[in-house]
């Protein structure tokens, strides 16, 4: 078994339930992309709305115009696509001058009540791996991760060729 890093073989969560996905979640550990924005203290929230439509909220510290370090309150609305567990999302800012953007959102796995694990990849290198991406695990407790959800977290790091390129998000109350 070798690992071929191709975006094309990335598995996600099976059966998807973006219902069971609602609620708060606490960045514990980020992979960030070229030109990182959200930097720590990162927590979202996600919601269903009456058509069906998922959305979500987040907030986290960010540095702006070299040197401003402000809360960013940010916006996101996810567009469905054949595999429900993966979205397009589109995002803004509270502020005009927060980031907007439209990135891939997958769920590569979860299971709603502890952990979730999220993959973007931005931009395909020619081989087919991930040129430039980010990667967000989620906790439902700001603490961190439990220590039986560990091993499979790492694993899933491992299947999307981030293992090692994650940092600690911390929640100091800074947001
Ligand atoms: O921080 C970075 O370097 C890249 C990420 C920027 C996207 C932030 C947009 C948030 C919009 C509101 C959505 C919340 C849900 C987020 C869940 C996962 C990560 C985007």
């Amino acid at each position: 078994w070798a690992q071929d890093c191709l975006v094309s073989n990335i598995t996600v969560k099976q059966d998807f339930d973006r219902m069971k996905y609602q609620g708060t979640w606490y960045a514990v550990a980020k992979k960030d992309p070229v030109g990182l924005f959200l930097l720590d203290n990162i927590v979202t929230n996600f919601k269903v709305e009456e058509d069906g439509t998922m959305t979500a909220t987040a907030i986290g510290r960010v540095i702006i115009l070299n040197n401003w370090e402000m809360c960013a309150n940010m916006f996101g609305t996810f567009e469905d696509t054949e595999d429900p567990a993966k979205f397009k999302m589109k995002y803004w800012g509270a502020a005009a001058y927060l980031q907007t953007g439209y990135d891939d959102h997958w769920i590569i796995d979860t299971d709603y009540d502890n952990y979730a694990i999220h993959y973007s990849c931005r931009e395909l290198d020619v081989d087919g791996t991930c040129l430039d991406g980010y990667s967000f695990i989620f906790s439902r407790y700001p603490e961190g991760l439990r220590p039986e959800d560990q091993k499979n977290v790492t694993e899933k790091k491992q299947d999307i060729c981030f293992l090692g390129k994650y940092r600690r998000v911390a929640h100091t109350g800074f947001c």
